[in-house]
């Protein structure tokens, strides 16, 4: 990997099955990004315990979150896949970033926000300081771009203000990165409840699509997605949130435009739309659903992949550590 090349940093938490939400507004653009840059893809469980998590469970959807990464295209030659926790420099450099990070700000969070009020029992305070520790990750790595879907905006937006912050105090130490969000896909709805994002941890029955599904529950989710009373397949997001969501995932999945689907469904009414939307999604996720159980299969592989991205994440890692370190007025070792 040459040192003239952008640098990407990404990562999800392993806190449940991948989600076609993850995959559209995530997932998809790495592996078309591989060529171009330097990227490093990450299984954040550091952040996946902010949630109560069973450990076992943890261990399992770790491992299959990794087949899934390989599975939608991420190369693990052109690619560096590892898991947060084994690079501990995260977790340090997360603590030193937190005492840049200002109550204020991490109170604005809409993700906290959100997640405090579906989960009033555990509002801890790793929830809180989330940001800081993502953070981390992506300025850890000097990364110029973070490919996420339109809800992590924000916690780039946060990271970028802390690296300008911590810059401005000590001079030029973090690049500043940018969000890289798809103009289309970056905010999948629930089939069910067309005004809430798909979720992993959503558990509401029918909402969401998981890359592992199997083709009929696929079909059968879309022609049960909530729609409305008109019949015109027609993009209008604030009237029409469940066909304006479901236009979306078909302009991604079958590769048209809004145009194109609005007149090859125009008269037609609902029952065939959905079943096409159904199919295209069955067709993108076949392949991927196929590759990640056959992965699956192989737990040396996948053990050697998240090895070899350990060491050569941990290489870049450190040196932005050091540094950090050095700045902040650490005796050194
Ligand atoms: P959780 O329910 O545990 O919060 P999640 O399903 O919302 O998880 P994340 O792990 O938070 O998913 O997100 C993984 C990546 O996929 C992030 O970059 C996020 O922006 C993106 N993403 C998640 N859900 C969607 C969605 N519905 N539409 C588009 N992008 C999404
Ligand atoms: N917060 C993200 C997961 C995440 C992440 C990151 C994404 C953790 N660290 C760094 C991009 C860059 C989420 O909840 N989806």
């Amino acid at each position: 990997m040459s040192d003239d090349k952008k640098i990407i940093l990404s990562g999800i938490q392993p806190s449940g099955k991948l989600t076609l939400g993850s995959y559209l507004g995530a997932i998809k653009n790495w592996a078309e990004l591989a060529d171009e840059y330097d990227c490093y893809y990450m299984l954040a469980d550091l952040h996946a315990i902010t949630a109560r998590q069973d450990p076992a469970e943890l261990r399992r959807t770790t491992l299959e979150q990794i087949a899934q990464y390989v599975a939608c295209g991420l190369d693990p030659e052109k690619n560096t896949i590892f898991i947060q926790s084994h690079v501990p420099a995260h977790a340090e450099l997360g603590w030193v970033l937190s005492c840049y990070t200002m109550f204020g700000e991490l109170s604005r969070m809409t993700q906290f926000k959100d997640k405090s009020a579906k989960n009033a029992e555990n509002i801890n305070a790793g929830l809180f300081t989330y940001p800081a520790l993502m953070a981390a990750d992506i300025l850890i790595y000097q990364a110029d771009l973070v490919p996420v879907g339109d809800d992590q905006k924000q916690h780039v937006e946060i990271c970028r203000d802390i690296a300008q912050r911590f810059n401005g105090i000590y001079g030029e130490t973090f690049k500043i990165p940018e969000p890289f969000i798809p103009k289309v896909g970056a905010r999948v709805m629930s089939l069910q409840e067309p005004e809430n994002k798909m979720s992993k941890s959503d558990k509401t029955a029918g909402g969401c699509i998981y890359l592992l599904d199997k083709p009929e529950d696929i079909l059968r989710a879309f022609k049960r997605a909530v729609t409305d009373s008109d019949t015109v397949v027609r993009y209008d997001p604030a009237n029409k949130p469940g066909v304006s969501n479901l236009m979306q995932i078909y302009a991604v999945c079958a590769g048209k435009t809004f145009a194109e689907i609005e007149n090859a469904f125009a008269g037609k009414g609902y029952g065939d739309f959905k079943t096409a939307v159904g199919e295209a999604v069955v067709e993108t996720l076949r392949p991927i659903r196929e590759k990640a159980l056959e992965l699956l299969g192989d737990k040396a592989y996948l053990e050697g992949i998240y090895k070899a991205g350990a060491e050569r994440a941990a290489r870049t890692a450190n040196r932005t550590l050091s540094k950090v370190y050095k700045k902040v007025g650490f005796v050194a070792k």
